[in-house]
């Protein structure tokens, strides 16, 4: 019988547990940031690198240029080519500025 009423707690307060561990998550996630406009000016899939004509990086404090990013997936570089317009997200990576999201701009 104690053991059916202990059961019987853990089933009642299950969901209360998990829904604070959901909004726990979603708090902790990174805050959406706005994406960058850039043009794709060259691709380096040897080297997993891509140069961008971009627009102002204001969590990098960048202004535009163009410039070469790493990318955190190789894929990514399959996304785009040259002289496509895309959107993008870089961060400083173990001190490499490196481009977290990428799509072509639809
Ligand atoms: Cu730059």
């Amino acid at each position: 019988m104690k053991t059916l009423l202990l059961m019987t707690a853990l089933v009642l307060t299950h969901p209360a547990i998990h829904a604070e561990s959901l909004k726990a998550a979603s708090e902790e996630a990174a805050p959406t940031q706005a994406m960058t406009e850039a043009v794709v000016r060259k691709i380096d899939k040897d080297a997993g690198k891509i140069t961008l004509k971009h627009g102002a990086i204001p969590n990098l404090d960048m202004p535009p240029m163009t410039m070469v990013f790493r990318v955190q997936q190789p894929a990514m570089l399959e996304t785009a080519g040259v002289g496509d317009a895309v959107l993008f997200n870089a961060e400083r990576v173990n001190g490499l500025l490196t481009i977290t999201t990428l799509q072509k701009t639809p």
